[in-house]
């Protein structure tokens, strides 16, 4: 096999990671992609892990015939809290097919319509609040909106997060948990067991109190009650106790932190962008009138789309994700890989790939989207929501809502940002906004 590149300082038990902060990998993995190129290997303490960024690897990697998903680490170390709940279950556990049957209507163009009125209320009552003219936490408020959106149209709950200083307190458990979990990969052998006594008795309070939330939401609605969505359908499913908490806090965190943080980076961009907001905004003038968004408006602001689309690819708040061999198999030019071992996309890295998306790759510009470029560019050099089987269920939902809530910004406020202002990520195993205030002005 071919020897793959890998970084210059290589030592023993700590391999590759002299210098790199568990807080900063993902963009230390995307300067090394950048160094390395489109396939590079990294040792973790004993642990290789093997890097893809380029379009033409990430075609193999897609073809659901020879690869899987492959439930990383990093997932892995989410089971303490979300077991075999979707998005964590191994591609052979009975309740992930169990599930898929379960939720695959929740997810429909049907229910997508269901929800569409609700959205438009949230995002309303965010209006509201922003009307007062005062400086947005930006990272903050669209947390409340993706919480409070995902909570009353999967689960009937609110968690009043608009009358609340800063989201609710579940938000703040779940981060410290993914922190946690993040971390433990980090640990030392042995020496981090002893040193970790106290984040891990923290980490078992953080997932009582998730639980507990849980059966809140539960118990609100009352087993066996009515009604179509997500948390109806799985209390009327065959689908265990135990498995549909794993479930709830799924969807509760991954339908909320990842759309979110979506937002904000949008908003960010064209806070930076006057020209694509009234660009945008033309756009919203001209589809919907003077009245709240229908639901058929939302397929139809392709420009707002975009503007989704090119901050996802910017910034893929889920920034990679991992693949398997369904057999012995060879990779590119050479990487042999055994059934079960895997790679990670690094999508983070794919979606600037300059001979892809060229010179301006780093650039903001929703034209990267425009049908003519789409049109000119290699499939798989875009996957924000992952691929194949287990590719993102929410993808539909993220997309109605992002489109949506921006749509109904844009309309209303002009976006003024912090002077001097220069983005900061913050990776919690998604991407974040760091430091972002936009002050909203009334066209
Ligand atoms: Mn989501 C899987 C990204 C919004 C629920 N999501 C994935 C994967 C990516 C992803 C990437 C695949 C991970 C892997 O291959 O290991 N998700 C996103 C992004 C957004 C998002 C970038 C918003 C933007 N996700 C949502 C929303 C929900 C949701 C909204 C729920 C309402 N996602 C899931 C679930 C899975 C998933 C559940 C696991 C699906 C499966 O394995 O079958």
């Amino acid at each position: 096999a071919v020897p793959l590149p890998h970084p210059r300082w290589r030592l023993p038990v700590l391999g590759d990671l002299l210098g790199v902060s568990p807080d900063h990998q993902i963009e230390h993995a995307v300067r090394l992609a950048r160094q390395l190129g489109p396939i590079y290997v990294r040792k973790i303490f004993n642990q290789t892990v093997v890097f893809v960024s380029g379009p033409g690897l990430a075609a193999e990697l897609v073809d659901e015939k020879r690869f899987a998903k492959h439930v990383a680490p990093t997932i892995v170390a989410l089971r303490p809290l979300i077991g075999d709940g979707l998005f964590t279950a191994y591609n052979d556990e009975p309740n992930l097919h169990a599930a898929y049957q379960v939720l695959t209507p929740a997810f429909s163009q049907a229910a997508m319509r269901g929800y569409h009125a609700t959205m438009v209320q949230v995002i309303r009552e965010l209006l509201d609040r922003w009307d007062a003219g005062a400086e947005s936490d930006v990272v903050s408020d669209m947390t409340k909106l993706t919480l409070e959106i995902i909570g009353r149209t999967g689960f009937g709950y609110s968690f009043d997060s608009f009358d609340r200083p800063t989201p609710h307190p579940f938000v703040a458990a779940m981060i410290r948990s993914l922190v946690y979990a993040q971390r433990s990969m980090f640990r030392p052998p042995v020496i981090g067991r002893l040193t970790g006594w106290r984040a891990d008795r923290r980490n078992r309070a953080d997932i009582a109190y998730l639980n507990a939330v849980v059966d809140e939401v539960v118990r609100t609605r009352g087993r066996d009650g009515d009604g179509d969505d997500m948390l109806a359908l799985m209390l009327r499913s065959p689908l265990d106790e135990v498995n549909i908490r794993h479930q709830i806090i799924t969807f509760l965190a991954g339908g909320h932190e990842t759309t979110a943080s979506m937002l904000s980076f949008a908003l960010h961009s064209l806070s930076t962008h006057p020209d694509v907001l009234a660009r945008a905004r033309a756009e919203v003038d001209a589809v919907c009138g003077a009245g709240d968004p229908a639901f058929e408006h939302v397929g139809k602001l392709r420009y707002v789309r975009r503007i989704v689309d090119e901050s996802l690819r910017l910034w893929p708040t889920a920034p990679a994700f991992a693949r398997e061999a369904r057999a012995d198999t060879t990779l590119g030019d050479g990487l042999r890989l055994r059934r079960g071992e895997w790679v990670l996309v690094l999508t983070a890295a794919l979606q600037r790939d300059p001979g892809v998306w060229g010179v301006d790759a780093d650039e903001f510009n929703p034209d990267h989207f425009a049908p003519e470029a789409a049109k000119r560019r290699p499939k798989h050099a875009f996957m924000p929501f992952g691929t194949g089987m287990r590719a993102c269920i929410g993808r539909q939902f993220a997309v109605h809502e992002g489109v949506l809530a921006l749509a109904m910004l844009i309309r209303r406020y002009d976006l003024r940002p912090r002077p001097g202002y220069r983005l900061r990520v913050r990776e919690l195993l998604t991407l974040k906004p760091e430091g972002l205030f936009l002050t909203p002005e009334r066209r």
